[in-house]
């Protein structure tokens, strides 16, 4: 089954509306550089995310980095998978480890905010991903699987097979460390693996999964090249134009 790549930027609590602005002139002024085989996303923080729709070219995709799994209510700061969607938004990051650790997101809410952005008709970006005790302890693929199985639970077939997971390592993320591509090719397979179990082959052969932490211009081929996974999401090096075009240039 043919998985379209996909390049996505994570910014995190970066840029103004005027740095965002500035990014996507840039960035449109490269666009033929930009491959129509590719998927590109900035998932970017939402005060940016009228001039990205406004500016971007039209290949780039919106995401949000967040959302509240309720429709709407007294949930002061938070923000509806309703409002997001009516925004254009296309996909929604969900589980990211910084939120797991700084805002102690369990797998069962992170799990409520899938379904609510698979039911606004969004695509879920679930990040998933061991520490570094667990990776000395050998257990990473039993953490990632069951970060995995718990964040998609209750999605049909379907709906997980057009979802996305995004494996990032926490030790790597923002570290300047990576796993080796092999490594997590492995992992890659062993998410599949638990989800043509828990679901279908087909389910598991379409699912696109993203590598993530540390991704830059001079490594992001050597991830994008492995046969399990798609794209990478990337923190740091997405926020200059001219990186982010350079790691499109490197997975053409
Ligand atoms: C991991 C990644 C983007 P960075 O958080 O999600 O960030 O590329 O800066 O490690």
């Amino acid at each position: 089954m043919a998985r379209t790549p996909l390049l996505m930027g994570n910014w995190k609590m970066y840029k103004t509306v005027a740095e965002a602005r500035a990014f996507a002139e840039a960035l449109g002024q490269q666009s033929q550089k930009l491959d129509s085989r590719v998927e590109y996303a900035i998932c970017a923080p939402y005060t940016c995310l009228h001039v990205l729709r406004v500016m971007l070219p039209a290949q780039v995709r919106l995401g949000a980095q967040n959302v509240f799994p309720e429709k709407e209510g007294a949930y002061t700061g938070e923000i509806a998978p309703g409002m997001l969607a009516e925004f254009g938004t296309k996909y929604v990051l969900a589980g990211h480890s910084e939120r797991r650790m700084l805002f102690g997101e369990s797998d069962q809410f992170i799990n409520q905010k899938v379904k609510a952005i698979v039911a606004n008709g969004m695509t879920p970006v679930l990040c998933v991903g061991e520490n570094s005790s667990q990776k000395e302890d050998g257990v990473t693929r039993e953490v990632v699987t069951g970060q995995v199985l718990q964040g998609l639970d209750g999605l049909s077939d379907d709906e997980v097979a057009s979802a996305i997971v995004a494996y990032e390592p926490v030790w790597a993320i923002g570290s300047g460390k990576t796993a080796m591509p092999e490594d997590a090719e492995e992992v890659a397979q062993a998410i599949r693996a638990a989800v043509a179990e828990t679901w279908s082959a087909d389910a598991a052969a379409s699912l696109r999964i993203l590598y993530g932490g540390s991704v830059k211009p001079d490594n992001v081929a050597s991830f994008v090249r492995e046969s399990d996974l798609d794209g990478a999401l990337v923190g740091g090096a997405s926020l200059d134009p001219g990186s982010f075009v350079a790691m499109a240039e490197a997975i053409r």
